[in-house]
């Protein structure tokens, strides 16, 4: 989903914003309106900036809004990036340019002028007028200047210090543009920005259906939106990529294969194909490292240039043939990660260095999860090739919190600083059944980027709901120093909301019921519905004091969860969203209807309304089990059962309703 032309919120942000405070405000709602910082400044020379997500390292406002008229002219090189150049014609033909005119010289016309190219090009680096240019890859200079007098339009200067960087100045651009109600204007920003992480993305790492087509090309659209620049194939149950790696892809498999490349190259997404060998792989075996090499060079010859060869939930105590006990003596941790290093360095140095446009090797080691020293890790820091990628977990496999020490300390034990594969929102485990996680990411330190190379989510088996997290992670990738998870998550809704008030916030809303991250213990590392529990905790309490007034404060709290999937429904444009969260939908309207019948069982209680009371009792009943019984598609998910969210909040509640009705 291009969520075009949406500068998502507006309210709170400062006029100058650098790495700590980004350029975000305050988080809440969406809104498509101008800057609205200062009263009585909207959009003028002291307004907020609207909120750009990922936050940029530094934005501030250098002058008030410029309008954005009709006719509009982009100026080209040799140096301007394809991929962005048709992003931001899209971008301003949605915001009502007519044809935007591309030209390789300024007509001199009235009206707006973008320069796209390369942040030192003649033309483009005085129209930057100071605006810091990153030393960075990926970064981008952006300069908005009025045109002189009182006339619509301006000069936009986009300047990337490469290809990439283009792309996301027109990203920032796009979120500059407020107006949607009425006349488009641009906010009059000036912006130096670069990423933290020089690896920001997904993995589509999870066990359980896979994603389709459709879904994988509406991700790619989704990480360019969020300046994601990295997407690693390896789902676990495609059987070409794990059980049968030796197989060549079908022709129908690869054609589908070919067109995500080139989808994923035209958001500046590196498609990182991954193989998974580690099941049946027999090392020493010259005809099983040809076989791997075959399987690579098919993805190859696609168009794909980024590789990956995950070892992970694998038998590395056991060899899978003879030759293997020969060549590497007893299996054992270390024999594993000798046999494993012979492996990947000949891969890196045969297959990806021989190779033109490729970049190193990524692998996950088979402890990927720990910050133990052991002879595995030993060998394979000492062994394998310094250019390999080596992935981490975090600790627990699912993390409680990812800290700088750990981060540290992993770099020291893989010899290299390690590539994060963080397993939120997956829910592909026990604990996650019959759940969507939405919760804004957490509990990763600042200033994580200086301790690894990079970090993925490993994502849902629904793509569409998981965008909600993914942004925010994508948010932190950017720049986890100015990373707000408040104003992060209500960025995230507003996104899916298409920048409309009323849906983010039931968006929000329906966040907060299912806002539980288990780990693989006990204790989730993300609360379940941490609003509704504020509300509900010590309700009993206020009721018993002055019931009235309890229920008073409670029903709009069950009036936003029964009214959210409505509003959720017709407001969120995003189809593949919508399917995802069907289910979860239908079963917080009912919660909200038994929650809403239960209020109304406790007013007829006060009220001595028997009759009343025993009415909403039946309809709050008839609510909650149609609820319960809402399971889980099995076609999306292997784990099957009951949708779970608000609970247990939700359930007690109604359960204590029918305790009070009874005695
Ligand atoms: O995390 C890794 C490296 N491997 C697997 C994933 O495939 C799986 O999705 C997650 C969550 O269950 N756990 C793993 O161990």
């Amino acid at each position: 989903m291009l969520a075009l032309g949406l500068a998502l919120l507006a309210a709170g942000a400062p006029a100058t914003a650098s790495a700590a405070g980004g350029a975000g405000g305050a988080g809440g709602g969406g809104g498509s309106g101008g800057g609205s910082g200062k009263a009585g400044d909207r959009g003028g020379a002291h307004a907020a900036l609207p909120v750009v997500s990922p936050t940029p390292q530094r934005a501030e406002r250098v002058g008030g809004d410029i309008r954005l008229p009709r006719q509009a002219e982009i100026v080209v090189g040799d140096d301007t990036d394809e991929a962005a150049r048709t992003l931001l014609t899209r971008v301003l033909e949605a915001e009502g340019v007519r044809a935007p005119e591309v030209r390789t010289k300024p007509s001199g016309r009235p009206g707006l002028t973008v320069l796209l190219g390369n942040a030192d090009r003649r033309d483009i680096a005085p129209a930057l007028r100071g605006t810091r240019v990153p030393d960075h890859a990926e970064g981008y200079a952006l300069r908005v200047s009025p045109a002189r007098g009182h006339g619509a339009g301006g000069t936009v200067a986009l300047g990337g210090t490469d290809a990439a960087g283009q792309f996301y100045a027109v990203q920032t651009l796009r979120q500059l543009i407020t107006g949607q109600h009425g006349p488009r204007r641009i906010a009059g920003a000036s912006v130096s920005d670069h990423p933290s992480m020089p690896l920001r993305g997904t993995i589509e790492g999870f066990y359980g259906p896979t994603w389709t087509q459709d879904e994988r090309l509406d991700h790619m659209e989704f990480l360019g939106d969020t300046k994601s620049n990295t997407y690693v194939y390896a789902p676990k149950d495609d059987p070409y990529h794990r059980e049968k790696w030796r197989e060549p892809y079908p022709q129908d498999k690869l054609t589908e294969l070919g067109t995500l490349v080139k989808a994923a190259r035209a958001q500046h997404v590196r498609f990182t194909f991954a193989v998974s060998p580690g099941t049946s792989i027999c090392y020493s075996d010259p005809g099983d490292v040809k076989a791997l090499h075959a399987k690579l060079q098919s993805l190859y010859d696609l168009g794909v240039r980024d590789f990956s060869v995950p070892l992970d939930d694998i038998n590395y105590t056991e060899w899978n043939c003879d030759g293997d006990q020969e060549k590497y003596g007893a299996p054992g941790r270390a024999a594993a990660a000798r046999a494993q290093a012979d492996l990947l360095n000949t891969v890196q140095r045969d297959f990806v260095a021989a190779n033109e446009g490729t970049k190193p090797l990524q692998m996950v080691p088979t402890e990927y999860g720990d910050l133990t020293e052991t002879d595995y890790k030993k060998t394979l820091r000492e062994q394998l090739d310094k250019d390999v990628e080596v992935m981490w977990t975090g600790t627990a496999v699912v993390p409680p919190e990812i800290t700088n020490e750990q981060a540290e300390r992993a770099s020291e034990l893989f010899g290299r600083k390690v590539f994060v594969w963080d397993n939120y929102p997956v829910n592909d485990f026990d604990r996650t059944k019959g759940r969507l996680l939405l919760a804004p990411y957490d509990k990763r330190d600042a200033g994580l980027s200086e301790h690894v190379s990079g970090l993925v989510s490993n994502p849902m088996n629904q793509p569409g709901a998981s965008k909600l997290a993914v942004f925010t992670m994508s948010d932190y990738a950017w720049n986890d120093t100015g990373y707000d998870r408040d104003r992060s998550g209500a960025q995230a809704a507003a996104y899916l909301a298409g920048g409309d008030t009323r849906t983010a916030r039931a968006v929000a809303t329906f966040v907060d019921l299912n806002h539980m991250a288990p780990t693989f213990g006990e204790e989730p590392w993300q609360p379940q519905s941490p609003r509704l529990a504020r509300h509900l905790d010590g309700f009993w309490d206020r009721y018993a004091d002055d019931p009235a007034r309890a229920i008073r404060e409670l029903e709009p709290v069950a009036d936003d969860i029964h009214a959210a999937p409505a509003r959720i429904r017709s407001g969120v444009q995003d189809r593949v969203f919508l399917h995802d969260a069907e289910r979860w939908l239908d079963a917080t309207e009912l919660w909200g209807t038994a929650m809403r019948q239960g209020l109304r069982v406790l007013t007829a209680l006060r009220t001595g309304d028997d009759e009343a009371a025993a009415a909403a009792r039946t309809a709050m009943d008839e609510a909650a089990e149609k609820a319960a019984a809402i399971t889980v598609d099995p076609d999306e998910h292997h784990q099957v059962g009951p949708v779970k969210l608000g609970d247990p909040y939700i359930e007690d509640f109604l359960s204590t309703v029918r305790t009070h009705q009874d005695n």
